[in-house]
């Protein structure tokens, strides 16, 4: 580990507890397999928690009513991230004004069944409310800090990891051409995650983004900036791969890719995972990005953009490991043997 890179060392208390809660609970159960026992879990949480993982879904509060949903989450999984309601346009919706409703439902939910929370997003260039999108200059700025203050200062203590920048790259490794680059500057990355560490100095610190599937442009230019950050010291633990990924997409430097990240000396984690297809090629697609996340000792979660196909963004492509009837596919089974081999 370079010496210049940051241990948080809340952040290793957050895992042991984390750890602690999940032990306990598959003790109840009677699922706890030791290393080197044959006993294999046989839920996904149960299973990653074996190598110290968490199995992570997206969550929409407004489904928790559903029974199939709230039951599936809670066998499964044992981390939620909100898909939609810790953005910015939910969480401020007036400028000062906060409405964490939806947030609070999803962190009182993940507390009462043992799961630790992904934050998503402090800040993007996608879903602002409209009183952002008209700011310019240092106005824009300061508001984006006062945002993060507002938001990760609320949920402070209770966030095991806060993607605190989401999809800042265009394909080729620049800098996207938001709102923000544009009226900030090149500084409003490193910013932002100044201003998330001292609002929740515990929280690990991540940079979120898809389309970095392996070794490829847009994850150099991503690669660049952890360089940079870790050896300015700017505080960023984590790099976030969101996958969102087809039977298809070519893997060949998956495992590759977060290795050197890792390498680095952030942990790397599978923020978003979804595979469109179905069948062998879909199961084989998952096993593959899960062999990759457990191969790389500081890959320490997976998170799947959903539960159920029936509530999917891309429905149509049936990419999760429920189908619509809440039924495991044979991509279910393949992740959890997956977790199951973990060294
Ligand atoms: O686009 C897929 C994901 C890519 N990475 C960042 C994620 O935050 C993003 O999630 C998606 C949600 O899954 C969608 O549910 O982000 C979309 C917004 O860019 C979400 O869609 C929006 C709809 O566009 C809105 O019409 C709707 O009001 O969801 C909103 C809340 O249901």
């Amino acid at each position: 580990m370079p010496s210049t890179s940051r241990v948080r060392p809340s952040r290793r208390l957050a895992w042991s507890a984390a750890a602690a809660v999940t032990s306990a609970g598959l003790a109840a159960t009677g699922l706890l397999a030791f290393p080197g026992s044959a006993h294999a879990a046989d839920t996904l949480g149960a299973a990653a928690a074996e190598s110290g993982r968490y199995y992570g879904a997206a969550v929409a509060p407004h489904l928790l009513g559903e029974g199939d949903y709230a039951g599936t989450l809670n066998r499964e999984f044992n981390s939620i991230v909100a898909e939609n309601v810790m953005k910015w346009d939910a969480t401020e919706p007036n400028r000062g004004q906060f409405n964490f409703s939806g947030g609070d439902q999803l962190v009182s939910h993940a507390q009462n069944n043992g799961m630790s929370v992904r934050g998503h997003t402090l800040v993007w260039h996608a879903q602002q409310p409209g009183w952002v999108q008209g700011l310019t200059g240092n106005n824009l700025r300061q508001a984006m800090l006062d945002h993060i203050d507002g938001v990760a200062g609320h949920y402070a203590g209770k966030i095991d990891s806060w993607d605190v920048v989401n999809e800042a790259f265009e394909w080729d490794g620049s800098r996207r051409q938001s709102n923000l680059q544009q009226q900030i500057g090149n500084g409003w990355i490193e910013d932002a995650f100044r201003a998330a560490d001292a609002a929740d100095p515990g929280a690990t610190l991540c940079y979120n983004d898809y389309g970095t599937d392996g070794v490829n442009a847009k994850s150099d230019g991503i690669y660049r900036m952890v360089q940079d950050f870790l050896a300015r010291g700017v505080p960023i633990d984590c790099v976030g791969f969101q996958s969102h990924l087809d039977s298809n997409s070519d893997l060949g430097s998956y495992r590759q890719n977060l290795q050197r990240f890792a390498d680095l000396g952030v942990d790397v984690q599978i923020t978003e995972l979804d595979i469109g297809g179905s069948g062998s090629a879909q199961a084989n697609a998952y096993r593959t990005v899960t062999e990759a996340c457990v191969a790389v000792s500081r890959c320490t979660g997976i998170t799947t953009w959903g539960i159920t196909d029936k509530y999917s963004w891309r429905g149509q492509d049936t990419p999760l490991l429920f189908d619509g009837n809440y039924q495991k596919k044979q991509a279910y089974t393949a992740v959890l043997e997956a977790l199951n081999s973990a060294p």
